[in-house]
């Protein structure tokens, strides 16, 4: 790959995580520019361009990623909308960071996959910014030496101030546990083999309809558990906690305690209110992983094979949520372009 000293990418969707990736890369990013912004409300993405030097709206993905501008592209529309732009780039030999989902269902991510392996490099790095975010990085080192024995059990809690008014009872699975599963994967190196999904009564705060919140279990190949409290309107807060109980020990990220104030008789601090405040870091560190990995000639971060498996298993999360049981996990083979290791 013959790429120009400062990157110039293709930011396709220009809504909340869009327009904060172009605001990432125009303003912390080193070694990228935006030089495109597609939406398919083309006069959102000119609004966008305005505010950017040398920036050139589309409303059109192809159109964009044949300009000569354009070097890479990241995919921040709707998960529906990712597999042909996926594929568009594909055809284009573009790297791609892709926002997750990779893709909203297992059999289109295992599409996109295999179309990856059928060119027998990797193009794709997919979003899961949890991989990037300093107290993730510091719990999987701990893991990884060993020192608190073999993990058993991972706690997870997740919990959102609100959610968006077109939100389903599967997408607390699909578009808010899909988190939990990749961090699950990626912090114990196993694949997950089942889902279980249990039910309390639903919050008065969630909008009608909604169970919200829901206990989701994780089973392992490796013979562990992790559990995730997901809610979506807990109304206080944005919340992300991990706790990982192994032989000899536990750790915990996630208790907020940066700053803690006493004052009037009481302590205390502030809780963020949404995930581009409480990961804003990883997401600064993900992005300028993938810029610097593309300007090598590299991919490198969350594979398609980590998207596609993350798919299988939050399609068996809403299966076990419809059927109030326990789902197994079916998985493809993994091919060798993504190695062997988890
Ligand atoms: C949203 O799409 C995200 O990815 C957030 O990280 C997650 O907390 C939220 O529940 C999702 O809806």
């Amino acid at each position: 790959m013959n790429r120009r000293e400062t990157l110039g990418i293709a930011v396709i969707g220009t809504g909340r995580m869009g327009a904060d990736h172009v605001r990432r890369i125009d303003r912390v990013i080193s070694g990228a520019r935006v030089a495109a912004v597609v939406d398919i409300d083309r006069g959102r993405a000119e609004a966008v361009a305005a505010g950017v030097d040398g920036c050139t709206a589309y409303g059109d993905a192809d159109e964009a990623m044949a300009s000569a501008d354009v070097d890479a592209v990241l995919v921040a529309s709707s998960g529906a909308a990712h597999e042909e732009a996926l594929l568009a780039a594909f055809a284009r030999d573009l790297p791609v960071l892709c926002e997750k989902p990779l893709t909203p269902d297992a059999a289109s991510a295992l599409r996109v996959m295999e179309a990856e392996v059928a060119l027998g490099h990797r193009l794709v790095q997919v979003g899961f910014m949890r991989r990037y975010d300093t107290e993730y990085v510091r719990l999987k080192a701990l893991l990884g030496t060993g020192q608190l024995g073999r993990p058993l059990m991972l706690h997870n809690r997740h919990r959102n101030v609100a959610s968006p008014p077109f939100f389903t009872s599967s997408m607390l699975i699909t578009d808010s546990v899909a988190h939990e599963v990749d961090v699950t994967r990626w912090l114990l190196g196993h694949e997950i083999s089942a889902v279980t999904v249990l039910c309390p009564s639903s919050s008065s705060g969630a909008p009608g309809g909604l169970r919200d919140p829901q206990f989701v279990v994780l089973e392992t190949d490796g013979g562990a558990l992790s559990d995730v409290e997901i809610f979506v309107n807990c109304g206080f807060g944005y919340q992300v906690q991990a706790e990982a109980v192994c032989e000899r020990g536990t750790a915990r990220i996630g208790d907020g305690h940066e700053l803690v104030t006493n004052m009037a008789g009481r302590w205390g601090g502030t809780i963020p209110q949404d995930w581009t405040e409480r990961f804003a870091q990883a997401y600064d560190d993900e992005v300028q992983a993938w810029v610097d990995a593309t300007r090598r000639g590299e991919v490198t971060g969350p594979s398609a094979w980590d998207g596609y498996a993350a798919a299988a298993v939050c399609e068996a999360g809403v299966r076990a949520l419809e059927t109030g049981g326990r789902a197994e996990v079916a998985l493809a083979e993994r091919p060798g372009l993504y190695g062997a290791e988890v």
